[in-house]
């Protein structure tokens, strides 16, 4: 342990901790425009400034180790002022349309030169270039608000190991951007928004649907169908000022009403379709291994995260027959509202338009893919994130913390709690197993109130053994078998799995893999910035959620038995083959 003291108090830490991370625990803010928690900080930014005794220069605090008997000042009229100077000169550079940004009001650069004092420019500086990149369905840059912070640069590689981005060329004509000031679509971009998440400022978002909402929703020919994603409720009270993982969907479905929406349905119902088609698949895939010792691909690996649908598309080509050929439950609620539901309701599917509200960029590409379009028309028609909801909500002048709950409509708005836990890493897992053990044995899933907790938490890689006893008779070749899972979340995380796969070193049976860390709940499009604490938050919001209904288990959902009843038929037959799964490209 280390004795150190920051501000004349005293203080001891672990041997290896920053200072800034030394006067975090001592309850002091130090600013900083480039720190990520995690990551091994790069000093870009230099705004964390502090003095050190008998250290002639200021020092940058993310960067520096504490030492025994080292003297921090965090706060005096040196360090203030050079702090000061660091913004200004970043702002001497930066294309200063506030008003006008996305980030206005949410921009970390902004409310850092409020809260030193800066009342004017006193430096003028030449503007950084201006290149807008607009060539994704997911995101959008633009390079005269970067201030070459290289956070998305520290995410994209360390954690997504995708490496999409680069700081290219020095000092005042520094940009980062894919190599070569190539757009996007020109590099293994996966989507995930990851480096949105991060950026303190405009330089990348999302791309902006609001709009096309608003002009679906004034159309009188149309009727606009809405569906929430399961982590959307745990996080978008946060746009509102409330507490990470507070739950708004009642909410959230009362504000959709009032802003005009025809239909309000929930992902979480295509969710638990999900795991009907994907439990049926495995267990499918089981037999053919196991009894017809036929050579089919196994781990299987679940296929309802764009992000890592693309990451094996381009990174492991060769592993895609592994991938579940399960459309994502965005999907599938797509082509069920355009075909069971416009049936229902007597329209055509082009006179109904498919709004999703999703925690993820790449949800945006996924609904653009060329053969998402089995109903005859593009399933999903626009994506919007949490933060573009967050944003509408606010443009339709609506009070969001005063709305009374209300329910979700019929006949796609009933789920279970298995479809909740969707949400984080671990959950499609758990909620496969729920369903897939009480069809193999009649029995519930002998795990404490039904979560498989090896699986659960922030860990990379998370795996756990079952072993099925007591088959019914149409699964008795499963009896005594011990069923491997794993789970990984951070695409580096999902590389160090896969590679041990694909190298014969890891033997699974089925794979669960979500780009975002934490799962869903830390999308790209989710409300900045989560931390693992705000992490930690919405996944036990999401958990209480599941605790909190009768029914947890997606073969329980009686929305779905009926889909299948009226409609589909069967899981993995002829209906579900043609609307419900997709394939993969190279
Ligand atoms: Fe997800 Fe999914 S859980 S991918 O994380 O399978 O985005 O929330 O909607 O489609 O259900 C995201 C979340 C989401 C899908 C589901
Ligand atoms: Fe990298 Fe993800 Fe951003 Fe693409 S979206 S540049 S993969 S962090």
């Amino acid at each position: 342990m280390i004795n150190l003291t920051i501000d004349n108090t005293p203080l001891t830490v672990e041997e290896g901790t920053t200072v800034l991370e030394a006067c975090k625990q001592a309850g002091i803010k130090i600013p900083t425009l480039c720190y990520l928690e995690n990551i091994q900080a790069i000093g870009a930014c230099r705004v964390c400034l502090v003095e050190i005794e008998r250290v002639k220069d200021l020092v940058a605090s993310c960067v520096m180790p504490v030492a025994e008997g080292m003297k921090v000042t965090t706060n005096n009229r040196r360090v203030r002022e050079a702090r000061k100077v660091v913004v200004e000169l970043l702002l001497s550079e930066h294309e200063g349309d506030c008003q006008t940004c996305d980030r206005n009001e949410d921009c970390e650069l902004q409310s850092l030169a409020h809260d030193l004092g800066i009342k004017e420019l006193r430096y003028e500086g030449e503007k950084a270039q201006r290149f807008q990149d607009h060539s994704t369905a997911g995101l959008v840059r633009d390079s005269a608000k970067c201030i070459s912070c290289r956070r998305c640069v520290t995410v994209c590689t360390a954690i997504q190991t995708v490496s999409a981005l680069f700081p290219q060329s020095r000092g005042f004509k520094t940009t980062i951007g894919p190599a070569f000031a190539q757009n996007l679509d020109t590099v293994t971009c996966v989507q995930c928004g990851q480096c949105a998440a991060v950026c303190p400022v405009g330089a990348i978002s999302e791309r902006d649907q609001i709009d096309e909402v608003w002009a679906a929703l004034d159309d009188p020919s149309k009727t606009v169908v809405v569906q929430t994603a399961p982590a959307i409720r745990a996080a978008l009270g946060e746009c509102f000022g409330m507490e990470p993982g507070t739950l708004v969907t009642g909410k959230m479905t009362t504000a959709l009403r009032n802003m005009g929406f025809d239909a309000i349905f929930d992902t979480d119902f295509s969710a638990d379709l999900t795991i009907m088609e994907e439990g049926t698949e495995l267990l499918t895939r089981l037999k053919k291994a196991l009894v017809d010792k036929e050579d089919v691909a196994l781990p299987m690996f679940t296929s309802c995260c764009p992000s890592w649908i693309l990451f094996a598309e381009y990174f492991y080509p060769d592993m895609l027959s592994n991938l579940s050929t399960c459309k994502s439950p965005q999907q599938m609620m797509g082509a069920m509202v355009k075909t069971y539901y416009a049936k229902k309701i007597e329209k055509k599917p082009e006179e109904i338009v498919m709004v999703s509200i999703m925690p993820c960029t790449a949800k945006k590409h996924e609904a653009a893919r060329d053969e998402m379009n089995d109903s005859d028309a593009q399933d999903v028609d626009i994506v919007l994130t949490t933060r573009e909801l967050g944003k509408m909500v606010k443009q339709a002048g609506i009070d969001f913390s005063s709305l009374a709950d209300s329910e979700m409509d019929a006949p796609l708005g009933l789920s279970t709690g298995a479809a909740d836990i969707f949400a984080n890493t671990g959950g499609v897992m758990e909620a496969a197993l729920r369903t897939v053990y009480e069809i193999v044995t009649g029995r519930e899933l002998p795990f404490e109130n039904l979560h498989v907790s090896p699986v659960v938490g922030l860990e990379g890689i998370k795996d756990a053994e079952i072993t099925i006893e007591g088959t019914v008779p149409e699964w008795s070749f499963l009896e005594g078998v011990t069923v491997k899972v794993a789970v990984a979340h951070a695409l580096g995380n999902a590389r160090k799995l896969v590679d041990k796969i694909r190298a014969g070193e890891a033997e699974y049976h089925f794979v669960e893999v979500m780009t975002c860390p934490g799962g869903c709940i830390g999308g790209g499009g989710q409300p900045r910035i989560t931390t693992d604490e705000v992490r930690k938050k919405r996944i036990a919001a999401i958990y209480a959620e599941d605790e909190g209904k009768t029914l947890r288990k997606s073969h329980e959902n009686e929305g779905v038995a009926k889909l299948y009843e009226e409609f589909l038929g069967v899981p993995l037959g002829h209906k579900s083959h043609e609307l419900l799964h997709t394939k993969y490209y190279k």
